[in-house]
């Protein structure tokens, strides 16, 4: 890894045209870079390939339960769900206040799970910070009794213990001033879906989430922001151009995804054309049907059907399906960034972490077929996946074990040297045959994986 880095390094320092004349921060288009910089700035993500979302806020106190009564939205979304106004929202501040909060444990949980990256909601949109902003009264500093801030010792964790952090940041904010719900919206139970602004406060707020931004970025270094909440009509791509140049002048090498503006195509999440600002594409709650070349893009999933807390929500995906759907984005060259949705007291749920463990554990025997690797050059076949970590080795992820235990790849155009499988003891070989129309790998009785097994193809040559 190092090797590649510093060959791009060198590249750069070679092929990089000196500015005739110096440019201000301010003035730069910074999505005006090279390719070369742009793989330099983008390589840690696209290898790391899975990443813990974290939504966490004031919605988990209700738990997805307002007045004695369910509510019909995700949990996080209560206070459009249940028509909530501002005022009355407001007060869960009061009861915000979570004892069994250990930043460290979570991100020794991400490790456990395999994962490279957390990116958590540093304020979504109900418009609350998890931290002390000096903009705003209405964050868990100044308006809980937990008085502390929340992000810094995640960062601080993050650090330690080799975790890339980034936030999550929503556009749309139902609780600033300037923002207010359509009366004249058809369905006022989802009122707060139907965001306006103020034109005359436009500016103002926009001024306001660059204050917030700046705070994020500079008192605690992330390396992703993720933003989100950016289909409210009145943001426009202009906007989020502007934003994303501002977000680079705090921090040269952070990625932003394709939500700071206009680009995202609904719930599909790639951008609907070239041009958009933004680094990556952002298919939600699923995964595309294909790779896409060249383009860099997120999975971002829930373990059931909410992103914050809801106590009712038990429609839990099994440990065996999240793996195969790690297996399936790694496989179309995608990272997948998989949900919790922590409680009020400050715990992920149990379902969350035992999946987030077995994740890991497959990981810990299969990690070399995720990480650093590349989209399959194959087409998707019917028994599983593939992915490539570098010209000269393929993996197979089988995930419908053949009957007759023979599993069949297309011809290349090169000799394979070995065939292994990958167990929880390390690998073991296998026997294969190769013609001109193909390979054959003659694999044992019983899958070691009832997820995905992985059978690692190595080559005499590059191909
Ligand atoms: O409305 C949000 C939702 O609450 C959640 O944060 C997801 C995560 O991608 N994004 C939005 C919908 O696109």
């Amino acid at each position: 890894m190092f090797g590649r880095t510093a060959l791009a390094l060198a590249t750069l320092i070679l092929t990089r045209p000196a500015p005739l004349v110096a440019q201000s921060d301010a003035e730069r288009n910074f999505a005006d870079e090279s390719p070369i910089e742009r793989d330099l700035r983008m390589q840690w993500w696209r290898d790391a390939r899975f990443g813990m979302f974290i939504h966490w806020g004031l919605y988990a106190v209700p738990a997805g339960e307002w007045e004695g009564e369910p509510t019909p939205s995700t949990g996080e979304w209560i206070m459009a769900g249940a028509n909530i106004s501002v005022e009355d929202y407001e007060p869960l501040a009061e009861q915000f206040n979570p004892p069994k909060y250990d930043p460290a444990e979570w991100v020794r949980l991400a490790r456990r799970a395999g994962q490279q990256y957390i990116v958590i909601t540093s304020k979504h949109h109900d418009g609350f910070a998890l931290f002390d902003s000096d903009v705003s009264e209405y964050d868990v500093v100044d308006a809980t009794p937990y008085g502390r801030d929340l992000l810094a010792p995640l960062a601080e964790e993050a650090r330690r213990q080799g975790v890339h952090l980034g936030f999550y940041y929503s556009i749309m904010d139902w609780h600033h001033p300037s923002q207010f719900v359509d009366p004249d919206a058809e369905n006022q139970l989802s009122g707060h879906a139907n965001n306006r602004i103020r034109p005359d406060r436009k500016e103002e707020y926009i001024e306001y989430m660059k204050a917030q931004l700046r705070e994020l970025v500079t008192r605690y270094d992330p390396a992703i922001l993720w933003f989100d909440g950016e289909w409210v009509d009145w943001w426009t791509e202009a906007d989020g151009k502007d934003l994303y140049n501002y977000v680079r002048s705090l921090k040269e090498d952070i990625i932003i995804n394709n939500r700071v503006g206009k680009g995202r195509e609904g719930m599909r999440g790639l951008n609907r054309g070239p041009g958009y600002a933004g680094d990556f594409g952002t298919p939600e709650q699923e995964v595309p049907d294909t790779g896409l070349p060249g383009v860099d893009w997120e999975s971002c999933m829930t373990m059931n059907d909410t992103w914050g807390y809801r106590a009712d929500d038990q429609n839990w995906k099994s440990a065996d399906e999240l793996i195969r759907t790690l297996v399936d984005v790694a496989s179309k060259g995608g990272n997948f960034l998989l949900n919790v949705g922590p409680k009020a007291d400050g715990t992920i749920p149990d379902e969350s972490v035992s999946r987030l463990e077995a994740i890991g554990e497959w990981l810990r025997a299969n990690g070399e077929s995720i990480y650093m690797t590349e989209a399959s050059p194959f087409d998707q076949p019917e028994w599983g996946r593939y992915t490539r970590r570098d010209p000269t080795t393929l993996y197979a992820h089988i995930i419908d074990w053949p009957n007759d235990r023979r599993l069949r790849i297309p011809a290349v155009p090169v000799e394979v040297s070995a065939a292994s499988i990958l167990t929880a003891d390390g690998s073991t070989p296998v026997h294969f045959e190769q013609s001109h129309t193909g390979i054959v790998v003659y694999l044992p009785a019983a899958a070691p994986f009832t997820s995905a097994s992985v059978v690692r193809l190595t080559f005499a040559d590059k191909w």
